[in-house]
């Protein structure tokens, strides 16, 4: 690790950034790590504590970005359609009509990948209410549904702000399944950051697949954010994390963001190497990381609970990213994430662009799948 360290110093010396060809080909042979620095990073000057700093960094990412509502109206036009039966149902609504139409929409909300567990709790609720006189139209019915969805979303998942503790740096690691988008929304979050005057600093956690480095470098120009890398097969993600957030508490960065490889949740030994890495952030910073975002694929449906469960239930996941909204994604089963794991969707991904990664809002999300 001697080695490393000067490996590192040598490159945090002042020297003018290397061209992006050069970044782009790093060299294979030698086994240690690099920091980059790709652009002059803005520095956040903070009048208040630390602890104020990270509450309103949280605040303002969310406040001041609004959600891209028609990206995500758009990735919900299949979850729309299947749901669209509910407007034909409700629209002749009496209440002797009450079990049959309860049944055809319990059964929309099934095709629309709510879950069976979700959608029964759901339908119950309307029953509830529909008995004791508090649901008198098909309008009615209607918004309570809307309603109760979004009461599922906010109450059980309320901590949908960037939790980012008060010492600096605060660590975030970025976890999920194969090609998720989790280097894409990390890049897209150091960008948000860096809009805010956040010094960031990438570390490059995925050192299974050859050219992840290199993607998330690409990610580190685009943003004007540093990197640390390994070079060299040997180098393992545990070593790579130590050293970004040995790194980020010596220079005083404000966030380190980590990306990881694509492990399948049922995946005994990559698992394990995944608390290898949150072990390794926690040995250098007790406590750390701060945020541990699980990125799912908007569009592969309800399999994404069980990779929720498993994820959480072996590194403990403080928050989802939701990506690929703007393709062809399916609604219900976020909310039966949600509900199940108490976990807060805190960004969605609308596209592979600088800005879109967007504040998950829970109203926009319902207006997106009932029409
Ligand atoms: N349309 C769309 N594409 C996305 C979004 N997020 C990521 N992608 C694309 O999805 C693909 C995979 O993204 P990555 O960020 O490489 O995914 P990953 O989880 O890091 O993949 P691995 O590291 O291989 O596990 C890329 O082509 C991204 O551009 C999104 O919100 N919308
Ligand atoms: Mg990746």
């Amino acid at each position: 690790m001697a080695a490393a360290s000067s490996q590192l110093n040598t490159f945090l010396s002042p020297a003018p950034p290397p061209p992006v060809s050069a970044l782009l080909a790093p060299s294979r042979h030698r086994a240690s790590l690099h920091i980059r620095r790709a652009g002059g990073a803005a520095r956040f000057r903070c009048a208040a504590g630390q602890t104020g700093f990270f509450n309103r960094l949280g605040r303002l990412i969310k406040e001041k970005a609004k959600s891209d509502v028609e990206k995500i109206f758009s990735g919900f036009s299949k979850t729309r359609e299947n749901l669209a039966v509910i407007d034909e149902l409700l629209l002749y609504w009496n209440l002797a009509d009450t079990d049959r139409v309860l049944d055809e929409l319990e059964e929309a909300l099934l095709v629309s990948d709510f879950g069976p567990k979700i959608s029964v709790k759901i339908v119950d609720s309307l029953r509830d209410d529909i008995l004791a006189g508090k649901l008198k139209s098909g309008n009615e019915i209607k918004d309570a549904l809307k309603r109760s969805v979004r009461d599922l979303l906010t109450s059980k998942g309320k901590k949908t702000e960037l939790q980012l503790g008060f010492r600096k740096p605060a660590v975030i690691m970025v976890v999920g399944v194969n090609g998720g988008g989790k280097t894409t929304s990390l890049g897209k979050l150091a960008h948000r950051l860096k809009k805010e005057g956040v010094k960031v600093l990438m570390a490059a956690g995925d050192t299974f697949r050859a050219a992840a480095s290199e993607q998330l470098e690409v990610w580190a120009e685009r943003t004007g954010s540093e990197i640390v890398i390994a070079e060299g097969e040997k180098i393992k993600a545990p070593s790579v994390l130590t050293q970004a957030v040995k790194r980020g508490k010596e220079q005083r960065y404000d966030v380190v963001l980590c990306d990881t490889s694509g492990r399948l949740h049922t995946n005994y030994s990559l698992m394990e190497e995944l608390v290898s890495c949150k072990k390794a952030i926690a040995k250098v910073i007790p406590g750390a990381p701060n945020e541990i975002l699980q990125v799912l694929d908007g569009t592969t449906g309800l399999n994404m609970l069980q990779q929720a469960r498993e994820f959480n239930e072996v590194v403990g996941v403080t928050g989802l990213i939701l990506t690929k909204l703007d393709g062809s994604a399916r609604g219900g089963c976020v909310v039966s994430v949600v509900d199940e794991l108490g976990i807060p969707v805190k960004f969605v991904g609308v596209g592979e662009g600088l800005d879109d990664l967007q504040p998950f809002d829970a109203e926009a999300f319902v207006n997106a799948i009932f029409s």
